[in-house]
């Protein structure tokens, strides 16, 4: 999780998974430890330009991946408690169709440590 430069922006959190289930199901909803509300999003060109969306839901059968990257998809998170500091870890939390759940843990890195996340 990348915090922003500045204090109370949003936060863009990025990871990689692969789903292991057996039944076909689609990732719908994120949740970030610590965030007041976290939602997926993606660049896609809109009006000649590219710009950030909401993305749909993902669906995943066995063995999909996905992934979320600087300047591609991503979560982002609204809303961020002060108490979540660089070096920190915070859980995040994927829901798919049916509500199962996944928690993951996130390290918490400061802004400019990585490719930053603009709006
Ligand atoms: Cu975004």
């Amino acid at each position: 999780m990348v915090l922003a430069p500045v204090e109370g922006n949003p936060a863009a959190v990025y990871l990689d998974l692969k789903y292991e289930g057996d039944r076909a199901v689609s990732l719908s909803r994120v949740a970030v430890e610590g965030a007041e509300s976290a939602m997926m999003h993606e660049y896609g060109e809109y009006d000649f330009k590219v710009q950030m969306m909401e993305m749909l839901p993902v669906p995943l059968t066995k063995g999909t991946e996905v992934s979320f990257k600087p300047g591609d998809k991503h979560i982002m998170a609204m809303g961020v408690s002060p108490e979540l500091k660089p070096g920190g870890t915070t859980e995040v939390t994927l829901i798919v169709s049916g509500g199962d759940k996944q928690s993951v843990p996130a390290k918490i890195i400061a802004a400019g440590g990585e490719r930053e996340h603009s709006h």
